[in-house]
């Protein structure tokens, strides 16, 4: 029994795992972080991690020749987990492992997460083995030599691919707090005493080719194997990091209004999430323009009632507000992250998922209060001509649906701009038909990062280049509009009180919706299948108060959470973008002087860029817009406008125009700080919308409509990318 802060106690020996492996460490006189995993150093550090280890306990046990198990798994005795550490007064068992994998269940050497039912197991694992160990070069078997200031991409030795990897994820618990903990993951791998023993048998592995495994002929494993065993490595290989809350160490909220405390009631046991009994019909998301009065009351009624609980009520309209807040102005740690990264739900693939739990979450909780199980929450559909308004009914000062912290400006007279730039508030062209073309460009984007956003791994902080188009715009755009314009925009204009508008809740169910739609679109896009998506989660209080902890993974289906939503018209479905009225013609106008950077957004900014000449190598590229080094401060409010082959002065433009090919936007959130971003944005369509394909460079103009005299710009540059193929991001 060691004081934790012993650098011999179990605590820190575990940490070891976690440092080296968890990105704690810095390469030497870079920036890139120290990692064992995934190269060739996996081997060596291991086996110095154990021979210390191993002097520890000789030491502490006063036996100078006591010695470390090895799990022999790569034999048919050793095929079970040892019983020694499975008996729960051993100080070798750990609670946190797969009990569904207690002896005498088999060990399958390349288990990938899900049971596959093989009487042939054992022979399966011993030609896995003979595969795994005879390959021939040493960066095959120990994995790749990498260089000071690299990272490891893919450099994993075969034995580390596989089974070390597979049987940390074969012994973790899926049903752990965290999916896969403890050796499901590498900062909790070294708790589980039988961390100790798996590694000391990958060990000897590396300087003994020779053993009984050895005795089967290599090319009648290879047409030994089954398809199926492929599909498992492709899922399996890698040991998970998926992001997850630490919602026992609840920080205060950094947000532009200050520091808050955003924290949920104290939470103790949490339970897993399960999927609802479905009754059918599904319940029905109504759009809001379409509610009859007993809908619209219902729904009064029910905030009314969440408005009207204690503060410190989980159920309370506040602790429901509170909820947006913890989770986008910083209150948790990524769990397990020990350099402290913040978990965000904005500018990354969790956005669509997070938002939707949060909803089902809170519509059942007005479902208890109202007492009615069909009882359905509204979807404001801005997308629509009907819906391009604040729905009346929430703007009676009388009513719960009001809030007197919006823009009176956008009062239900007034048809809402899905690309809001935060300064003009009339239109010299038809807004309703540049918000349907707009509409078109966002949901027409086939693949998942494209949509959804970039899938963050633990310890990654999202950047602005991470979003997916809809929460791009016109999501961003519709909180700017709907929110005040005192200094942070409250309510709904900065994310730490934007769910204290009731707005925000069908707001945010149309945004719900449109993620359903886009899945039938044509082109077949698909959700991301990155396990570290599927198995990240939050924590959400359900309608018993119980603290339910739902993963990514149960929010792909409504159908599955029992709803489904009203069907209305998609007058946006056809439309396209449209080149706009008076384009720069090159032979007729001069062309604007090349700029030099940086240059602060106090203006407009007009400069020639250079295009890279493409090679005729056939392969298909994409032209890229790249702004580089962009600085900000995120608790301020920016919009600035991007477009090409534009030259003249500040022109109001609808955004469906060709020539724009997009904004920058901040909603406020986080503390005061200098973010330093690059911007990307695909251009291959405008330049061939606009028949510049020829053309050596392009005019581009960036337009700052507010926030500008904060924004440093540090170049502009265009770049040609390989064409993204979405399928190839799942598992990279
Ligand atoms: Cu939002």
């Amino acid at each position: 029994m060691l004081p934790e802060d012993d650098p011999r106690s179990f605590a820190h020996q575990a940490k070891v795992h976690c440092a080296y492996c968890d990105d704690a460490y810095k390469q030497m006189d870079s920036t890139m972080d120290f990692q064992v995993h995934e190269n060739a150093l996996f081997f060596p550090f291991h086996r110095a991690y154990l021979y210390f280890f191993e002097r520890i306990l000789c030491h502490l046990l006063e036996k100078p020749d006591f010695a470390i198990p090895f799990w022999n798994w790569d034999a048919p005795p050793g095929m079970c987990m040892p019983k020694i550490y499975t008996k729960p007064s051993s100080s070798l068992y750990d609670e946190n492992r797969d009990k569904c994998h207690q002896p005498p269940k088999l060990l399958n050497l390349n288990y990938g997460g899900k049971e596959v039912k093989d009487p042939e197991i054992v022979d399966f694992n011993l030609r896995w083995m003979n595969d795994q160990m005879s390959v021939e070069t040493a960066k095959e078997f120990l994995g790749k030599v990498i260089k000071r200031g690299n990272g490891p991409e893919n450099g994993s030795g075969s034995i580390e691919t596989s089974p070390h990897n597979n049987i940390h994820i074969w012994v973790g618990d899926p049903e752990a707090t965290i999916h896969g903990e403890d050796m499901g993951h590498f900062y909790s791998a070294g708790r589980d005493p039988l961390f100790y023993a798996h590694h000391a048998n990958v060990d000897p592995s590396s300087n003994n080719g020779e053993d009984s495994v050895s005795k089967f002929d290599r090319r009648e494993v290879l047409f030994g194997l089954g398809g199926l065993y492929g599909v498992v490595t492709a899922t399996g290989s890698v040991l998970a990091a998926p992001l997850t809350p630490d919602v026992f160490n609840c920080d205060m909220a950094q947000t532009p209004g200050g520091i808050k405390n955003c924290c949920p009631p104290r939470i103790g046991k949490i339970i897993h999430f399960v999927p609802p009994k479905i009754q059918q019909p599904y319940v029905r998301r109504p759009a809001a323009h379409l509610m009859n009065q007993t809908q619209i009351e219902e729904l009064e009624r029910g905030i009314q009632k969440l408005k009207q609980l204690d503060e410190d009520d989980p159920h309370s309209f506040s602790h429901q507000a509170k909820i947006h807040c913890a989770y986008c102005d910083y209150a948790y740690n990524q769990l397990g992250s020990i350099t402290e990264t913040r978990f965000e739900v904005h500018s990354n693939a969790l956005f669509f998922p997070f938002h939707r739990a949060y909803l089902y979450f809170f519509e059942r909780i007005l479902r208890h209060y109202i007492g009615n199980p069909d009882f359905a929450i509204p979807f404001w559909n801005w997308d629509s001509p009907p819906g391009m308004h604040m729905p009346e009914f929430y703007n009676r000062p009388s009513s719960s649906l009001y809030d007197n912290l919006r823009d009176p400006r956008h009062d239900p007279h007034k048809l809402i701009d899905l690309n809001y730039n935060g300064k003009t508030e009339d239109h010299s062209f038809d807004v309703v038909d540049c918000n349907l073309r707009w509409m078109n460009d966002r949901m027409k984007v086939q693949s998942p990062r494209s949509f959804l956003g970039r899938v963050l791994k633990a310890g990654e902080t999202p950047k602005p280049s991470d979003m997916g188009t809809i929460e791009q715009s016109p999501h961003n755009n519709i909180h700017d509009w709907v929110g005040t314009k005192t200094p942070h925009f409250e309510d709904m204009g900065s994310f730490y009180s934007a769910a204290l508008d009731p707005l925000f809740y069908a707001h945010h169910t149309n945004i719900d919706r449109l993620w359903n739609i886009w899945k039938t679109l044509d082109g077949n896009p698909k959700d991301h299948t990155d396990p570290d998506w599927l198995n990240s989660s939050f924590v959400f209080y359900d309608e018993n108060k119980n603290a339910v902890r739902i993963e990514v993974s149960d929010c792909l289906d409504t159908e599955k959470l029992g709803y489904v939503y009203q069907e209305v018209p998609l007058p946006w479905l056809l439309l396209n973008k449209i080149p706009s009225p008076n384009p720069w013609i090159r032979t007729e106008e001069p062309e604007p002087p090349i700029i030099n950077f940086p240059q602060t957004l106090n203006s407009d900014i007009t400069t020639m860029v250079d295009r890279p000449e493409e090679a005729g190598s056939g392969e298909e590229v994409d032209v890229v817009l790249v702004l580089e080094d962009v600085e900000y401060d995120p608790t301020t409010r920016v919009h600035f406008d991007v477009l090409v082959n534009v030259v003249d002065e500040a022109q109001d433009r609808c955004a469906a125009f060709l020539e724009f090919v997009g904004s920058f936007k901040n909603i406020p959130h986080g503390l005061h700080h200098h973010d330093k971003t690059s911007l990307r944005f695909v251009i291959t369509e405008v330049i061939q919308g606009l028949g510049l394909e020829r053309d050596k460079n392009l005019a581009v103009k960036i337009e700052p409509m507010v926030g500008g005299e904060g924004v440093t710009l540090g170049g502009i540059k265009i770049q040609l990318e390989p064409v993204f193929v979405p399928l190839s991001s799942s598992f990279t």
